[in-house]
């Protein structure tokens, strides 16, 4: 009767670990390859080895990037060195990338690792660039003050709050005022991250300003990118292991109320919104197991999606470049300017394709 017990458990504990086994390659994709799309015209951006994890560029063609991410339990080609944030003026005609100098007495360089990024503009033409910071794997959102001239950011103000313990990705709405994404509940030194592995969807979605700070969505198998409509109604979250884009109608009060779900067949991460058509730019991961688990034998591939009328009864979803690795590894993000696009990537280089 014991030993009929063990069995019995013994293939229960099989079993569950099949399906969980099972559940854990679909949600990292784990046997997809890419088809490639090519694009006529790309050149690798020279000046960027080590990431272009986050980019976002202006109206005005001025690109910045952030560098040189370094994030438990994935790939870095520079460990040892801190990150930073890179301006490519996108009018030139061969752009090349400038590090941006950072001032501030109290921000600390050494530990700096930048993540996601986002501008805002306001009535002054002021541009404020708020930057995902993991200070010795902590989270935390920098405030700078972009000063074009000197071609340099001024830190303003460091913003940590307890529901922001991981932050991945922001979309600025004020210079101290922002939804953003938090990927993971918490990180253990050796699991790493207990979600990636177990499925817990614990990740959420936080609406920050400084007298009203509040979960607004949740439940998601890492939320990572997320961006807003131009015209303001909508907030886009990408769920990257769940291969979705969620679309939520944003209220007056700031709350979000989920309106559709797009399903893709990739591991969806930056989302970028073209100011003029409102399309959707996504940096995907086709296949998460390359990027987690990382081999330069096996590169992780490169994958953009454009979605168009994403809130429209018939979205068009276009794959507009994909590339198995062997040029660019793992796109975490992409964004047009004047017929052009340019394509980051979590931890390798950066591309610049003519469309
Ligand atoms: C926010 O606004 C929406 C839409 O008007 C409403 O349904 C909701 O109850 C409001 N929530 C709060 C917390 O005020
Ligand atoms: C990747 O694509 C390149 C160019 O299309 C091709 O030469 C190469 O063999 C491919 N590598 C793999 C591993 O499929
Ligand atoms: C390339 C790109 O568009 N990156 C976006 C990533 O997400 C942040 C926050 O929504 C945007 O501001 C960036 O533009």
């Amino acid at each position: 009767m014991a030993k009929l017990l063990v069995l019995t458990l013994l293939g229960l504990g099989l079993a569950l670990f099949r399906d969980h086994r099972s559940s854990y390659q679909t949600r990292l994709n784990a046997f997809r390859e890419v088809d490639p799309v090519e694009l006529p015209n790309c050149n690798l951006v020279k000046g960027i080895e080590a990431g272009s994890e986050d980019l976002e560029i202006l109206p005005n063609g001025l690109a910045f990037i952030s560098s040189g991410l370094k994030y438990p339990g994935l790939k870095s080609f520079e460990p040892d060195k801190p990150g930073k944030i890179l301006l490519m003026d996108l009018n030139e005609e061969d752009p090349t990338v400038l590090e941006l100098r950072i001032t501030g007495s109290k921000f600390d360089l050494s530990s700096f690792n930048p993540h996601g990024i986002s501008t805002f503009t306001d009535e002054d033409d002021t541009v404020y660039l708020l930057v995902v910071n993991h200070p010795d794997l902590k989270s935390t959102v920098e405030l700078f003050k972009f000063q074009e001239e000197e071609k340099s950011l001024l830190h303003l103000k460091t913003i940590r709050h307890k529901l922001l313990p991981n932050v991945n990705d922001i979309v600025a709405m004020g210079p101290e005022h922002f939804y953003s994404t938090n990927d993971r509940y918490f990180v253990d030194p050796y699991l790493k991250s207990w979600e990636l592995y177990l499925g817990l969807a614990w990740s959420y979605v936080v609406y920050y300003s400084p007298n009203d700070i509040r979960m607004v969505a949740d439940q998601f198998d890492f939320a990572n990118g997320i961006n807003i409509s131009p015209d303001s109604k909508y907030v886009y979250v990408a769920e990257s292991l769940a291969h979705k884009i969620h679309v939520y109608e944003k209220h007056a009060n700031w709350t979000l109320t989920p309106l559709k779900v797009r399903h893709l067949n990739t591991l969806v991460d930056n989302v970028s919104v073209d100011p003029v058509t409102g399309d959707l730019w996504i940096g995907c991961h086709p296949n998460g197991m390359k990027i987690f688990f990382y081999d330069s034998a096996n590169p992780p591939a490169s994958e953009v999606l454009r979605i168009q009328n994403i809130v429209s009864e018939q979205p068009k979803v276009t794959v507009v470049y994909a590339e198995n690795g062997t040029l660019l590894q793992g796109s975490a993000a992409a964004s047009v300017y004047k017929g052009k696009l340019l394509i980051g990537t979590v931890f390798h280089k950066a591309l610049y394709c003519e469309l």
